[in-house]
């Protein structure tokens, strides 16, 4: 692998996250976390999917807030906006007028057989739209205008990602090479955080039950009830275990957040009661939140200076986006 200060060229990686909700541990262990480390050692490229956002019904005062707390909180948990690009999806054009010309050159039948899309329309049947159907071209678009080698998703999204390959092998082989055709990355740490309510599934900023996701900018006693509630077993040992989903999935957490492994965990705590372990997750989990969240607060209340980061980045993101979105279009035979 080629660092960043080597004689090679870093490798290029790009990733977007959402802002539809309040960002959780979730996200912060199973992908922020990385995005931080990845920094150093590639060529990277972040951007807040406000687009895609919008495949989901958004009250429109919420989502402009969920936007800029979503940018901020990437700045707060140390992503450098100079090192990288970081930068708002929908200040960048190019991603919607890409995505027409990969729609014009995707099939119905390819999208149809996309899991999320059936699971979001199953559980939104009354807002099944044509923006959540095409969801993937977006994504796509957006992946294929930066020609990233590497692009780090979560499991949920390889399908997605596997799709925006095989876009990009099509595009190229009709009108010839415009797109790199990129690889996934599986981060070598990587948490898969549960709800702490129902430990069979995913932590999820959706969820309707607060007590079941940690926010990255909880308060300290928010965290700390939380994982108290946390629903566990009645066997009081603290081990991995298939049939312990709600404690293997502290021990996931406190390992995740300390660096311990889970046998090191389980060696510290052996013998201690369940309140004791919990307290010291919630303990643990907000104390490493807390920098984050009195950065973010800082960087959330200047607003201006926050404006000027962004659309220093929308126009750092746009100057390779556009390069990328003629060569298309040149080659597909529009007049420029
Ligand atoms: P939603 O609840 O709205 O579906 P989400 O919280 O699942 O959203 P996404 O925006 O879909 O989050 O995901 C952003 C990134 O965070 C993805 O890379 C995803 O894999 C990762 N992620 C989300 N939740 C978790 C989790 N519980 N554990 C680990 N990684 C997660
Ligand atoms: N669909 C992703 C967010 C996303 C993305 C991307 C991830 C939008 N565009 C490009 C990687 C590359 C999600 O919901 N997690």
């Amino acid at each position: 692998m080629c660092e960043k200060n080597s004689q090679q060229a870093p490798k290029k990686v790009l990733s977007c996250i959402q802002p539809s909700g309040m960002l959780t541990l979730g996200n912060y262990l199973g992908a922020l976390k990385n995005w931080v480390a990845m920094q150093d050692e590639f060529d990277c490229t972040f951007a807040v999917a406000d687009l895609h956002a919008i495949t989901v019904r958004q009250e429109p005062a919420k989502l402009r807030q969920q936007i800029y707390s979503t940018y901020a909180l990437l700045l707060a948990l140390g992503i450098d906006h100079e090192k990288n690009t970081l930068f708002i999806q929908s200040h960048v054009p190019e991603h919607a007028n890409l995505s027409w010309l990969l729609s014009c050159n995707t099939q119905f039948g390819e999208m149809s057989r996309m899991t999320q899309f059936k699971d979001k329309s199953a559980k939104n049947p009354s807002n099944v739209n044509v923006g959540l159907f095409s969801y993937p071209v977006l994504m796509a678009a957006d992946i294929l205008l930066y020609k990233p080698d590497l692009v780090p998703v979560g499991h949920d999204q390889k399908q997605h990602l596997e799709i925006a390959r095989d876009i990009a092998i099509r595009f190229n082989n009709l009108y010839g090479d415009v797109f790199t055709v990129p690889e996934p990355y599986i981060p070598k740490v990587g948490a898969r955080v549960m709800s702490l309510q129902d430990p069979s599934k995913k932590m999820s900023k959706s969820d309707d039950n607060l007590n079941s996701w940690v926010a990255i900018l909880d308060s300290k006693d928010d965290i700390i009830r939380k994982f108290k509630r946390a629903v566990t077993d009645s066997d009081a040992t603290i081990r991995m275990s298939e049939d312990k989903p709600g404690i293997s999935n502290l021990i996931t957490i406190y390992s995740a957040v300390t660096g311990k492994s889970s046998q090191e965990v389980e060696k510290e705590f052996e013998g201690k009661g369940y309140g004791e372990f919990k307290l010291a997750v919630g303990e643990t989990v907000a104390d490493t939140l807390a920098p984050i969240k009195k950065k973010y607060d800082e960087i959330i209340t200047d607003k201006k200076a926050l404006e000027q980061l962004y659309r220093e980045g929308a126009q750092k993101a746009e100057r390779v986006a556009k390069k990328t979105y003629f060569k298309a279009m040149k080659k597909v035979g529009f007049v420029l």
